[in-house]
């Protein structure tokens, strides 16, 4: 059903998890979602067609497989692929309450969480970005103080953000906090973490996001610069 234009799925390990995300929502809806194989960056996503489809350049991108549909926002894309098959109801609400604490972590996945582990992980992993150790403490600060928050969420041993049963907040959520877990939520900060580790633990055993994001691993020191 799906044939998006989007960068070849990043490995599990990789911050850009947004085209894994989509993945593992399309597949609970039964759907596949197709990774364009001869992706380059700065090379694809600079060509006129793509512009003309998609004219930020930028990744992920998606194409619906009728062609009529063109997103861009990782967040969107995931939306889509949740909305779209017959679980739509159980992945984003059913009613306008449900859907909207729904968005909210979702949003808080990508402006909270993600938004914080990124620039470590471009001056620590990638290499992408300079090291500035004011701004790393924040970012790591920023971000512990985020998964504080799932923390709270999960008191009482909640198997689920939302309801009792797996929603796209599970999947955005967990779709950041597995990356966090491999390079900043180290030994350290997990243990004030104890429901949000067992939590990433149990919805990574989840089919469709073991296929998608592979099996978890949590790094004993957080990675560092300077
Ligand atoms: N807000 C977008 C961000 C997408 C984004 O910044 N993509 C980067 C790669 S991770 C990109 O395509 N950069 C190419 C460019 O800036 O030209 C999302 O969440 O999907």
């Amino acid at each position: 059903m799906h044939h998006p234009i989007l960068p070849p799925p990043p490995s599990p390990t990789t911050p850009t998890n947004p085209p894994r995300q989509a993945q593992a929502l399309a597949a609970m809806n039964g759907h596949t979602i197709e990774f364009a194989t001869d992706f380059q960056m700065g090379v694809t996503n600079r060509t006129p067609e793509f512009l003309s489809k998609f004219p930020l350049g930028k990744v992920p991108a998606f194409e619906s497989a009728d062609g009529d549909l063109h997103l861009t926002e990782g967040q969107a894309i995931a939306r889509y692929a949740a909305e779209s098959g017959p679980r739509a109801a159980q992945l984003v609400g059913g009613d306008a309450k449900t859907r909207a604490i729904i968005e909210q972590w979702s949003c808080f996945a990508e402006q909270e969480l993600a938004g914080n582990l990124l620039p470590p992980l471009l001056m620590c992993v990638f290499k992408m970005a300079p090291w500035d150790e004011a701004r790393y403490n924040q970012c790591v600060a920023n971000f512990e103080r985020a998964a504080k928050r799932v923390e709270l969420a999960l008191q009482g041993g909640r198997r689920f953000l939302v309801g009792e049963e797996i929603t796209m907040a599970d999947v955005m959520v967990v779709g950041v906090l597995q990356v966090a877990a491999r390079f900043v939520m180290d030994k350290e900060m997990i243990q004030g973490l104890k429901e949000v580790e067992r939590y990433v633990r149990e919805i990574m055993e989840v089919k469709e996001v073991k296929e998608a994001f592979g099996a978890p691993e949590f790094c004993e020191k957080r990675v560092r610069g300077g």
